[in-house]
């Protein structure tokens, strides 16, 4: 299997996303993992996302592993979160517009809300108003547990309107493409579902023909569209490696450039977790390099490094396996992004990813 395929598909729909991301008014495309076999066809078929319950009708053991898995768990119904007090009315300001902001009164008790992304962020759609709240779904709150109970707090205060006092501010809601792809896919399940790896299964699910209409290869090549990998540019145009998502620096791995690798799920399960939770092949991380680098002992803390610089300490580990050091990569420790200054490694990109270098 060609790895650097789909790694640049993933670079060129991350990129086209962040832009989506990033214009307001850009017009919505599905995302996400696309079904595989032929496409670009005159009359493109509708894609239908059918939901897991109905997975689970002919396929019940892979259920019963994914649904305990922390993909599973990224986004929650809000149901999951016993409230202090009943929703109500809040005042809520876009902070898309710094000059002339525009606020609009939401009902929570009665808005379309989606759920809780990463068990703190409250995910709902805000109706548009004259100048603001032009996309749709937003992330209205952030809650906050004391003793038992949550309540909904501004997720960001800011005095947008200049009167002194600290406004409730709904930013735009950018993150559910990897953490919630169901909602923008009007899927029956809006954070990470069966079909969020296997492609939509409206087709799969109709046809008589079960072999071919669902196939594995999308699925094994869907995790780079959420874990992306790669170093990134900001906009002084420096390489940095400040993603939160990436299994940083894969590329530079001889994992990633042996054909011998089944790429993730070499070491990673995608349906079954381990002892721990984690979809790792083994309960002890170390026993899954020992299958193929018998007698080697690994100090996985040290050669899988975690960004230093971030103080939310939540950055997935590196996964060039020492062929990029941390200290290699002479970054700025005083800023939280980690930047790629020294040439050697620039010109390691510039060979392996010659896409992302131009
Ligand atoms: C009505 C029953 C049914 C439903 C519903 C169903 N499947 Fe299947 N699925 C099958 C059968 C039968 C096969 C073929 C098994 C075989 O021949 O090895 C299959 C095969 C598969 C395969 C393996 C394809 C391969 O290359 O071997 C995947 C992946 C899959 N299904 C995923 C899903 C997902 C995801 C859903 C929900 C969107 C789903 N299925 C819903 C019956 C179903
Ligand atoms: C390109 C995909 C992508 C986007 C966009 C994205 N995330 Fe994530 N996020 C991930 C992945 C993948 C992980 C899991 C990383 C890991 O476990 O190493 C994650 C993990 C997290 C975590 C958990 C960290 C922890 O230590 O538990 C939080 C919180 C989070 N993201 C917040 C956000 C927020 C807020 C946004 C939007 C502003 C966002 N993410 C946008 C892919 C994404
Ligand atoms: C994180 C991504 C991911 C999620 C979520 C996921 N799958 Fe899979 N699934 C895969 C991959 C990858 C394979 C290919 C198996 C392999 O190569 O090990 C696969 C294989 C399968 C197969 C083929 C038989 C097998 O087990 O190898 C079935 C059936 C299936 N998945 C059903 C489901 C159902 C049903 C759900 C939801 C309850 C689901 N999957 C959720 C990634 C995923
Ligand atoms: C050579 C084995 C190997 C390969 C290949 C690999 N990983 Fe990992 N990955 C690991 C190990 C081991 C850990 C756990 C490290 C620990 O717990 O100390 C891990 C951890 C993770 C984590 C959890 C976050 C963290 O920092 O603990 C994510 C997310 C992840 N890998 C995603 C991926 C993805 C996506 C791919 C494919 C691009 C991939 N991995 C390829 C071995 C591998
Ligand atoms: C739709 C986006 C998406 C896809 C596709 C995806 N992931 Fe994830 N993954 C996430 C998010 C978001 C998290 C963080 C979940 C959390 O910690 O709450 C995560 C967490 C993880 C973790 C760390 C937690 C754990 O369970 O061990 C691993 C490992 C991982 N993913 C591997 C994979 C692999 C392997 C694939 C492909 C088979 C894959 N992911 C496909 C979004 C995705
Ligand atoms: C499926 C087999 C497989 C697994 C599992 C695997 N590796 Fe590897 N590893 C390889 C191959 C193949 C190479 C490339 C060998 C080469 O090109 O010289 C390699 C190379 C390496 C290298 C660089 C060269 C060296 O030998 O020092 C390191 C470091 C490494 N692996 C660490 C790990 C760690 C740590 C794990 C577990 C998290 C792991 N590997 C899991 C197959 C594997
Ligand atoms: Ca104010
Ligand atoms: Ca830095």
């Amino acid at each position: 299997m060609n790895w650097k395929k789909p790694f640049f598909a993933s670079i060129i729909s991350l990129t086209f996303l962040t832009v989506l991301a990033i214009g307001c008014n850009a017009p919505e495309t599905p995302t996400g993992p696309q079904p595989s076999g032929p496409q670009l066809t005159d009359t493109p078929q509708k894609v239908t996302y059918v939901g897991d319950t109905s997975c689970k009708a002919c396929h019940s053991e892979s259920y019963e592993n994914v649904i305990h898995t922390k993909h599973y768990t990224a986004f929650k119904p809000l149901a999951d979160f016993p409230l202090e007090k009943p929703l109500g009315e809040i005042t809520i300001f876009d902070p898309s517009n710094k000059e002339n902001p525009a606020s609009t009164t939401l009902d929570l008790s009665k808005a379309q809300i989606y759920g809780v992304m990463q068990n703190s962020y409250l995910i709902a759609e805000v109706p548009g108003t004259a100048g603001g709240f032009a996309n749709k779904v937003y992330r209205v709150g952030a809650l906050k547990k004391t003793n038992d109970k949550w309540s909904v707090q501004p997720p960001k205060q800011v005095d947008l309107d200049k009167d002194g006092k600290n406004d409730w501010t709904a930013e735009s809601y950018t993150c559910g493409k990897c953490h919630s792809p169901g909602i923008e896919n009007e899927s029956p399940n809006y954070g990470i579902s069966c079909e969020s790896c296997h492609g939509p299964g409206g087709n799969h699910v109709s046809a008589t023909d079960k072999k071919t209409t669902m196939s594995n290869e999308t699925a094994r090549n869907s995790c780079n569209s959420c874990h992306e990998s790669n170093p990134s540019k900001d906009a002084e145009g420096n390489f940095t490696v400040n993603n939160h998502y990436g299994t940083r620096n894969y590329f530079a791995s001889k994992h990633a450039q042996s054909s011998q690798m089944t790429q993730c799920l070499a070491c990673h399960t995608s349906h079954k977790a381990n002892a721990s939770g984690s979809l790792i092949l083994k309960d002890k991380p170390t026993d899954v390099c020992a299958t193929c680098h018998a007698g080697k002992a690994f100090n996985l803390d040290k050669l899988m490094w975690k960004n230093p610089t971030d103080t939310r300490d939540h950055f997935t580990k590196d996964h060039s396996f020492g062929a990029i050091k941390y200290e290699d990569l002479q970054d700025d420790p005083s800023t939280k992004p980690v930047e790629i200054k020294n040439p050697a490694v620039i010109e390691l990109i510039k060979k392996q990813l010659p896409e992302l270098a131009k």
